[in-house]
């Protein structure tokens, strides 16, 4: 039997073959079995470009329909899919490709010379463009739906081989590939559908990007394992989620996305009461916004967590008490405990750092094994969260053991944006701590030691050259000298506090 999770979304498709899929923006629809059709021709460019199992695809695109067909086209032909966040500059692709070693590469048109630069690294990478029905890979696409060739297999996998690879950062600031496989990504979608009830009479309200887990694995893997038709947004947009929302039952999102819609006067009971479920995830949804939530539509936000490393791990339940401030008891199949410094289990209540356990969790960092041994005691990995588990069962994540901010749902790690600054000339040091930020819940401050004073327009003008723009530090400070105790180590909780107020009110 494959474990192939196209598989899985071709018979989920095939049940019902009229079902309109993919909603978009326009108005227009793709049924369940015209879907199928073109992820065939899209996977048969993809064959013919000579990607064979196991071959890695990177893919840097803006979300569109044709965007969800290359993603299945690559589990499709065996390939492994390797998603790019849009902001990352020709410096971070330039990581990420001479990493993976793709086969194919499919950007924007404004990214191609950059990518194509890079064919003298990468052996043998092939570089397509795709933009909004445009560009190289949708007219090899339309040439092969004109030609009638497509590639009608769904190439065999087993549970353990690779579909994806999504790079996640690290405190030692280099990124990081997790690999995950059929099996992790199946296990999850059936761990998800159980617990929240998804079925085909679903409709999903897709605003969320598709190049990191939250969109793509959480949101759409679950909608499609399960033939429910998706709302397709190009993004997050309170305009566009109103006016998707009458049509839907579940929506899935940061909580940047229900502060927004807090926001916006027009949400309310009116056009929320009709909702099946509101999910959060990401980055911790703070209990005033999940109580003004309530307050506003009368539903509780469903708030869950996990990770690139490991899909979803936790849940607050459909049914029963959707805890503010909690992340909920395990998934069906997954096992966490609680461990002190000592690798002691902890007693309710106590914290500690967070493992996981079950089939969702990756099989290791792509060409690291040793930093995935370092991470994982036997069978459990270890999140780098710190949290309690309650005497009823409910996991609260209550901070972290890695140096993270969190903004706007998406990841960043000082340890990256401290590298590009400490490189520059009179920069002695420098720290970067994340604050509180009404909007994207956490926002970047940098604190410099100079030789002289240093010219921070200047530093912010590199940062921006060299990262992507949601990791550039929005506020710019000098010190004498950095908060240090008597290790030595840089005091960041002190740094925290004294710039709390910095975003106040932004
Ligand atoms: C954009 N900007 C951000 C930002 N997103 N700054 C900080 N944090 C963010 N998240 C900056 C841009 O650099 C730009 O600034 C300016 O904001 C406008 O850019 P934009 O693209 O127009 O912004 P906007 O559309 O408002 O996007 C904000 C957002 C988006 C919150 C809607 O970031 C988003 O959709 N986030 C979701 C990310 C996500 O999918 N996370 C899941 C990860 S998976 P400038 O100055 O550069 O021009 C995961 C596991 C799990 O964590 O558990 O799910
Ligand atoms: P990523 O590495 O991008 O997958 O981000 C995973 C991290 O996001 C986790 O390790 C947590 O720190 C954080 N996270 C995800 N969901 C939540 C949540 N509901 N509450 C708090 N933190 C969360």
């Amino acid at each position: 039997m494959s474990h192939n999770l196209y598989q899985r979304i071709q018979d989920a498709l095939f049940a019902a073959p009229e079902r309109e899929i993919l909603t978009l923006l326009d108005g227009r629809a793709i049924q369940a079995a015209e879907l199928d059709q073109r992820v065939a021709h899209a996977a048969f460019v993809l064959q013919a470009a000579g990607v064979e199992p196991g071959d890695r695809v990177s893919v840097q695109i803006e979300k569109s329909w044709m965007n969800v067909v290359l993603y299945l086209a690559v589990l499709r032909v065996g390939g492994v899919y390797l998603p790019l966040n849009t902001a990352y500059t020709d410096a971070e692709i330039e990581y990420f490709l001479t990493d993976a070693e793709p086969k194919v590469h499919v950007c924007a048109e404004s990214r191609r010379l950059h990518a194509e630069s890079l064919q003298s690294e990468v052996d043998g990478l092939q570089v397509f463009v795709l933009g909004d029905e445009t560009g190289s890979f949708y007219q090899a696409f339309l040439d092969a739906q004109q030609t009638h060739q497509s590639a009608d297999a769904v190439v065999a996998r087993d549970a353990d081989d690779l579909a994806s690879i999504l790079y996640t950062s690290g405190t030692t600031g280099k990124p990081k590939g997790a690999m995950i496989t059929h099996g992790n990504l199946s296990s999850n979608a059936s761990m998800l559908t159980e617990a929240w009830g998804y079925s085909a009479s679903d409709t999903l309200l897709h605003a969320l990007p598709l190049f990191h887990v939250h969109g793509l694995f959480v949101a759409l893997n679950l909608a499609l394992i399960n033939g429910g038709p998706v709302s397709l947004l190009p993004k997050f947009d309170p305009d566009l989620v109103l006016d998707a929302l009458p049509q839907a039952t579940v929506m899935m999102g940061v909580p940047t996305y229900y502060t927004r819609l807090l926001q916006d006067p027009r949400f309310d009971r009116s056009v929320s009461g009709h909702m099946r479920l509101f999910i959060s995830g990401s980055a911790p949804l703070l209990v005033e916004t999940s109580d003004a939530f309530f307050e506003r539509t009368g539903q509780r936000i469903l708030e869950r967590y996990g990770m690139t490393e490991t899909g979803m791990s936790c849940s607050n339940p459909l049914d029963g008490e959707r805890r503010a401030g909690a992340v909920g008891p395990p998934l069906p199949g997954v096992s966490v405990r609680v461990v002190g410094e000592n690798d002691d289990v902890l007693p309710a209540g106590e914290i500690g750092s967070l493992e996981v356990k079950g089939a969702h969790v990756f099989k290791g960092y792509w060409k690291l094994p040793e930093k995935t041994a370092a991470e994982f005691k036997g069978d459990w990995f270890i999140t780098g969260d710190m949290a309690t588990l309650s005497k009823d069962g409910y996991v609260s994540i209550v901070g972290r053991g890695k140096d993270l901010i969190i903004s706007g749902g998406l990841n960043i790690y000082p340890k990256e944006i401290e590298d590009v600054l400490n490189d520059q000339p009179g920069v002695i040091e420098s720290a970067v701590v994340g604050v509180p930020h009404p909007d994207f819940g956490e926002g970047i401050v940098a604190i410099l030691v100079g030789e002289t004073a240093l010219d921070m327009a200047a530093l912010e003008a590199v940062c921006r050259e060299k990262l992507a723009g949601f990791k550039v530090p929005r506020r710019w400070e000098q010190l004498d000298a950095l908060p240090r105790n008597t290790m030595g180590k840089v005091q960041k909780n002190l740094l925290r506090l004294e710039y709390e107020d910095t975003f106040a009110t932004a």
